[in-house]
């Protein structure tokens, strides 16, 4: 009830083109005294989550709650204590936040002996060394990310002027010519911040022709390109179309960079709304059995996927960001439609916590719901909800909150009282199997992603945050929940 309440006055506040977002006027339910609570709670739950990767994972990239052991996923560069500075800095958790930089000085990215993804080490590495420079002026956080940038750079270095997805010390990895478009077009943010800290124009430019080359690509739905294809050649592979896994963050980068340089009118503000408006008419769809529920689908060969990940539920908030920017109020209606089967997964679920994915009913399309296979419980939860869950596993993802802070900077309680409540190990916070299970004690997985402290808990303090803490008339997070300063117009 109260998150329909919620989006009415959030309609309300948000419904006039063109408002200034960081002035948007809301009221916390509960009222002070309650926000406050909730934001120590989670900044409580913060702090144990970085006291366990200190105290038992320090030096490797991210924690295994269960052993108590560390694990390098990502080269061996500390990825969860460069992942968290800025949510240590943003929530006041000063000391830790000294811990980080103390590790981050120790790190030596040429001594990293294997590849490392140029997405994922873009994200995290780079990404989060330049927001934290820029709120803190830790001079080395910046030595940092050049001697970083310097290496993802490389992977430029191609015929085409894609990047290739594995770099090394030694530069771009030869056999991983065949990239993903949210790898390849997800770098923007940290190569504009890159130049302008450092003077270079170098690096934007070259992370900046990837949108210049995609705006070039003919495709079936304009705007929505096809998530494989090979740098080396330019030439894209098969049609799968999607706003999860493997093409997300291309489209949330073109909006943000259109922000983050203040260019409504630019390219990348151009191809985003383009790509939006293709999104809206073939691929946001209504389940048969409940109607009311939309979801925003896959596409391939021309048929539609009734399939819908956590990953999608970023776009609800990339929607209601853009319509703000942009000054398009039909595109603030998808996201509250979106935004309510993304809550809908959470609130229908045994633990409260979303599945990674769910698979609906939707017409007759090749690879539609096959009916036939559910079992009862199943064909219960198609009637009831709309969809099933394909893939019952929670991995400690921030999406939902990530949109519910952009929709509105409140709520998301119940969603904390659950993490904390499901996926709190004697150590730390871990990944659960099963989203439906109401057996705690066998759920927890050995792992607990760095994005977790980077993303999941910065969105949840910022929901039970007044909305001029951060505002987003004045920073652009990274899709790793980076902030970044927007740039002022040359
Ligand atoms: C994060 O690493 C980033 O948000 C990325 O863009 C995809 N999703 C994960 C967390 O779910």
């Amino acid at each position: 009830m109260r998150t329909v309440f919620c989006f009415g006055l959030l309609a309300l506040a948000l419904g006039t083109v063109g408002l200034d977002f960081a002035n948007a006027a809301v009221a916390q339910p509960g009222g002070p005294a309650t926000a406050q609570s909730r934001r120590d709670a989670v900044r409580e739950t913060t702090r144990r989550a970085w006291q366990a990767y200190v105290n038992y994972a320090e030096g490797y990239d991210e924690l295994q709650p269960l052993t108590g052991s560390g694990i390098n996923n990502f080269g061996g560069v500390v990825v969860t204590a460069i992942d968290s500075l800025d949510t240590l800095w943003m929530m006041d958790l000063k000391r830790e936040f000294k811990q980080a930089v103390d590790m981050v000085r120790g790190v030596n990215f040429q001594r990293v002996s294997g590849d490392m993804s140029f997405f994922e080490t873009g994200i995290r590495v780079l990404g989060g060394l330049l927001s934290a420079y820029e709120l803190s002026g830790e001079s080395v956080l910046l030595t940092k990310a050049t001697e970083i940038g310097n290496i993802l750079i490389k992977a430029f270095d191609t015929p085409t002027g894609l990047p290739v997805a594995r770099v090394n010390a030694r530069g771009p990895v030869a056999d991983s010519v065949n990239v993903v478009l949210a790898e390849i077009g997800s770098n923007q943010l940290e190569f504009a911040k890159l130049s302008e800290f450092t003077g270079n124009a170098t690096y934007q430019e070259k992370s900046v022709r990837v949108f210049d080359i995609l705006s070039r690509v003919r495709t079936r739905e304009a705007g929505l390109i096809p998530v494989h294809l090979n740098a080396q050649t330019g030439q894209l592979n098969g049609d799968y179309i999607t706003f999860g896994a493997l093409g997300d963050s291309y489209y949330e980068y073109l909006l943000k960079y259109a922000i983050l340089t203040g260019q409504r009118d630019g390219l990348a503000g151009r191809m985003y709304t383009t790509a939006i408006n293709s999104m809206k008419l073939s691929l946001v769809v209504n389940s048969s059995s409940r109607p009311d529920r939309y979801f925003l689908a896959a596409r391939s060969n021309g048929n539609l996927e009734p399939t819908m990940q956590h990953l999608t539920c970023f776009a609800p908030g990339m929607l209601s960001l853009g319509s703000q920017f942009l000054g398009n109020n039909d595109d603030f209606v998808v996201a509250q439609r979106l935004m309510q089967s993304c809550i809908a997964f959470y609130r229908e679920s045994q633990t409260g916590l979303g599945p990674e994915a769910v698979r609906f009913d939707y017409g007759d399309s090749a690879s539609a719901l096959d009916t036939d296979s559910l079992d009862l419980s199943q064909s219960a939860s198609l009637a009831r909800n709309g969809y099933v869950v394909s893939s019952p596993s929670y991995i400690l993802r921030p999406e939902t909150i990530e949109s519910l802070m952009y929709l509105y900077r409140t709520t998301g309680d119940t969603i904390h009282q659950a993490i904390e409540k499901h996926t709190r190990t004697n150590l730390a916070y871990s990944s659960i199997k099963d989203v439906n299970s109401n057996n705690d004690k066998d759920n927890h997985r050995n792992d607990m992603p760095s994005f977790f402290l980077a993303e999941t808990l910065k969105y949840l303090y910022l929901l039970f945050s007044d909305s001029k803490f951060y505002p987003l008339n004045e920073y652009v997070f990274n899709t790793e929940a980076h902030p970044f300063r927007i740039q002022k117009r040359m």
